[in-house]
């Protein structure tokens, strides 16, 4: 019976049927199905299943973003009870789009993959400065940065980033990953990043792969 729902929420959450996923999710609870279960057997299960149709182009931004409706509908009944039931996140990264940069889709899609994962996203927005990419390692715990940059002209603003980062003496505390259309991984080399990613999916696979997760 469990294991029924928990699939049902999953291939809802891949269809992007958000009323769906609240009704099967509130189903779940009420037949006390553990809270952390319906996260990873149902949610993160479905959310897994639709970052790697993106990654293989069987999806495309709208099936994604119509996906991460669905499962945000289903968190929100969850997170209430894993905050009392004081569930941790797997990890928690920060992610934004760089100083001076103002595109922020793609940097929403790996935010949404990132929830979809398990993980605490800090959500730091766009025009981001190394400041603010600061603070969320300092003050936030942040044992990731993400840094999203679209155009040529901005993504030079990743390396005072790192740079800041290993000013502040945070560097082995913190990994740093890169992303968005005109970065290459040679690029993310060459300014010390942890690692580059070309799409949203693999940047979770990225991220667990660094942290050991
Ligand atoms: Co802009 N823009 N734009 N724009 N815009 C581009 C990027 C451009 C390629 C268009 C072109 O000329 N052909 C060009 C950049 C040229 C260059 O630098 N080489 C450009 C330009 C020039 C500009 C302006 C300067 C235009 C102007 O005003 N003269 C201006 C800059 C404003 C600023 O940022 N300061 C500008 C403005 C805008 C809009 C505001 C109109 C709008 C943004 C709206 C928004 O984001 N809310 C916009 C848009 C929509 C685009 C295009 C059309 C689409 C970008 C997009 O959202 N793609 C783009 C042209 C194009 O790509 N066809 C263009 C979809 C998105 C899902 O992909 O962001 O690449 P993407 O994310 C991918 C991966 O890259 C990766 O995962 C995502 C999905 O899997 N990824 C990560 C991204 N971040 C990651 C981080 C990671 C890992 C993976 O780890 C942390």
């Amino acid at each position: 019976m469990s294991a029924e729902i928990l699939k049902q929420i999953a291939e809802h959450v891949i269809k992007g049927k958000a009323p769906i996923v609240k009704e099967l999710v509130q189903k779940a609870i009420d037949t006390q199905i553990p809270v952390k279960q319906i996260l990873d057997e149902g949610l993160i299960a479905g959310m897994a299943v639709v970052g790697d149709k993106f990654k293989k182009n069987e999806f495309y931004v709208p099936e994604v973003l119509i996906a991460a409706r669905a499962m945000n509908t289903g968190m929100t009944l969850l997170k209430p009870i894993l905050k009392a039931q004081g569930v941790k996140a797997k990890a928690s990264i920060a992610i934004g789009t760089v100083k001076g940069d103002l595109h922020d889709i793609g940097k929403n899609l790996v935010c949404m993959m990132f929830e979809g994962a398990g993980y605490q996203v800090i959500d730091l927005g766009v025009n981001v400065d190394d400041a603010k990419f600061l603070s969320a390692v300092k003050d936030q715990g942040a044992q990731i940065i993400g840094m999203s940059a679209l155009l040529t002209t901005t993504m030079g603003n990743m390396k005072t980033t790192v740079d800041a980062i290993k000013a502040a003496g945070l560097r082995d505390k913190v990994k740093v990953i890169v992303g968005g259309a005109p970065l290459t991984q040679s690029f993310s080399d060459e300014i010390g990043a942890d690692g580059y990613s070309p799409d949203a999916a693999s940047a979770v696979d990225l991220a667990n792969q660094l942290l050991g997760v």
